[in-house]
């Protein structure tokens, strides 16, 4: 078993794998930043940092392109083996000097996924990553449990929908993922993270991927959708999305909508105060 499968295996998270080099990555930022230079107003009733939040890969071709990196595709097979698919593309942006921090706790929590083993996060770092950054945090073994509770605090400054929070935390176990421009780490579905608020001068841009296997839909209520990228294609469970026709493309537009639907009605369930999946500065 290669060393990072072992450590991911152990601790639920595994760091600083590296994926691009530094020149690839500064002209993957700067795509990113051109994106929001050109198209800040985003399309049908959106604005881009909607689509940046949730399910970018359905109407922004280089986010379901950058899914597609084989060298990405490798190491996550490794985890979650040889068929894999796309679930949400998403962008965590932290401004320099900026206030906004994520909360711990576990991603699948509100996924419709149950507690599968079957998802795992690839977090790429688009810009330096460092501690004063606001790089994540996670604890080391808590994925061996199952899902906690987590209490919705829709606090401001949170980057979660709810503000969902897992109360009680022994920070002294918390291990920081630091990572270079270009690097990535993998976390577990149930691995507890969070991160602080970015003290440097630079934005921080981590570009978060969640790979699934067909398994995941063995016994998930309800319907959903993912994008195969490597082995076969399911023959069910999933609803299997193409990946988009062009940037905004008016059909990619409408299955966008038809799939936020759908999620939403998940992400909000049990939650006592309305969810907005696509507000500024709420991710999943
Ligand atoms: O970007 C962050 O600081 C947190 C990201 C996160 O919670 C996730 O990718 O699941």
């Amino acid at each position: 078993m290669s060393d990072y499968v072992e450590s991911y295996r152990e601790n639920g998270f595994v760091s600083g794998l590296p994926v691009f080099t530094g020149s690839e990555v500064a002209a993957l930022r700067q795509q990113i930043e051109t994106l929001e230079a050109q198209h800040a107003a985003g399309a049908g009733g959106h604005g881009l940092t909607q689509f940046f939040r949730v399910n970018g890969h359905v109407v922004i071709p280089l986010l379901a392109e950058l899914s597609r990196t084989p060298a990405i595709l490798d190491v996550v097979e490794g985890i979650l083996g040889p068929d894999l698919l796309v679930w949400s593309v998403e962008l965590f942006i932290k401004e320099a000097n900026s206030p906004h921090t994520v909360s711990w706790h576990q991603d699948i929590t509100y996924w419709g996924m149950g507690e599968t083993d079957d998802e795992v996060t690839a977090w790429v770092a688009l810009s330096d990553v460092s501690v004063k950054a606001g790089c994540m945090r996670f604890i080391p073994g808590s994925h061996k449990s199952g899902i906690a509770e987590h209490e919705d605090t829709f606090a401001e400054d949170n980057l979660l929908s709810r503000g969902q929070s897992i109360a009680g935390i022994d920070e002294s176990m918390a291990r920081h993922g630091p990572l270079e421009p270009g690097q990535m780490s993998l976390h577990h579905g149930r691995c507890f993270h969070a991160s602080g608020a970015n003290g440097s001068d630079d934005r921080r841009i981590g570009l978060a991927i969640r790979y699934v296997t067909p398994a995941v839909r063995d016994h998930a209520p309800g319907c959903d959708w993912a994008m195969p990228v490597r082995g076969e294609v399911p023959a069910g469970g999933w609803s299997c999305i193409a990946g988009p026709r062009g940037l905004f493309h008016p059909a990619d537009l409408a299955l966008y909508e038809r799939i936020l639907v759908g999620q939403a009605a998940t992400l909000a369930a049990g939650a006592d105060q309305t969810v907005d999946l696509y507000a500024m500065g709420g991710a999943t």
